[in-house]
């Protein structure tokens, strides 16, 4: 089963990335419902090993945190692959990754070890842009790379299936796990 684990945006959030994406007329927008900031992605794993990441991943003792969103910018260099919202430093988020990734290595699951670039993909450019579109979307970043977007707080992250499809990829939850603020009464 090809499977990753992601935090999902709450739906202010994602209306705004969604008007972001609308003012862009190129590339494959990311559809509303597989806006998300991914922490990790697994590939195709045998069930039983997500059934023992499952276990794991209701143990990681995190607490809620926010995040804030830092513009937009593009993978992919000179010929760019996708446009994202980038996500500001944050090390409730770096600790939460490394918790899931150490998570999965523990149930043996292989994760190659790059560097986490926190983002949320909202358009894919399939192939080769031309140089008339290379233009329209850097004209499209003068304007819009500083874009004021709202920022959330996290209060859960989700394992996710992925199944392929020629239409884009389908999301399916498999699991939702609550971040949970202990309180303290001292
Ligand atoms: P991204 O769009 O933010 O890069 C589910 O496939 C998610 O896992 C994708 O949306 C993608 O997030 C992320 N991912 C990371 N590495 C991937 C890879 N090698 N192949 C497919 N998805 C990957």
């Amino acid at each position: 089963m090809r499977a990753f684990v992601a935090i999902t945006p709450p739906e202010t959030v994602r209306d705004a990335l969604l008007r972001v994406q609308a003012a862009l007329p190129l590339g494959r927008p990311v559809p509303e419902d597989n806006l998300h900031l991914t922490l990790a992605f697994l590939d195709d794993q045998p069930e039983e090993l997500l059934r023992d990441l499952h276990e794991e991943l209701t143990e990681i003792p995190a607490g809620t945190f926010d995040l804030d969103l830092a513009g937009l910018g593009c993978f992919g260099g000179a010929a760019p692959r996708v446009l994202f919202a980038q996500v500001a430093p944050s090390e409730a988020l770096d600790r939460l990754h490394r918790s899931v990734a150490q998570a999965a290595r523990r149930v043996g699951i292989h994760l190659p070890r790059e560097r986490f670039r926190p983002h949320i993909t909202l358009t894919r450019f399939p192939g080769r842009l031309s140089s008339l579109a290379q233009r329209q979307l850097r004209g499209f970043l003068d304007i819009h790379a500083d874009a004021a977007l709202p920022g959330f707080t996290v209060h859960d992250f989700t394992l996710f299936q992925s199944t392929l499809r020629p239409g884009g990829a389908l999301h399916e939850e498999l699991a939702s796990y609550e971040l949970r603020d202990i309180p303290l009464t001292i």
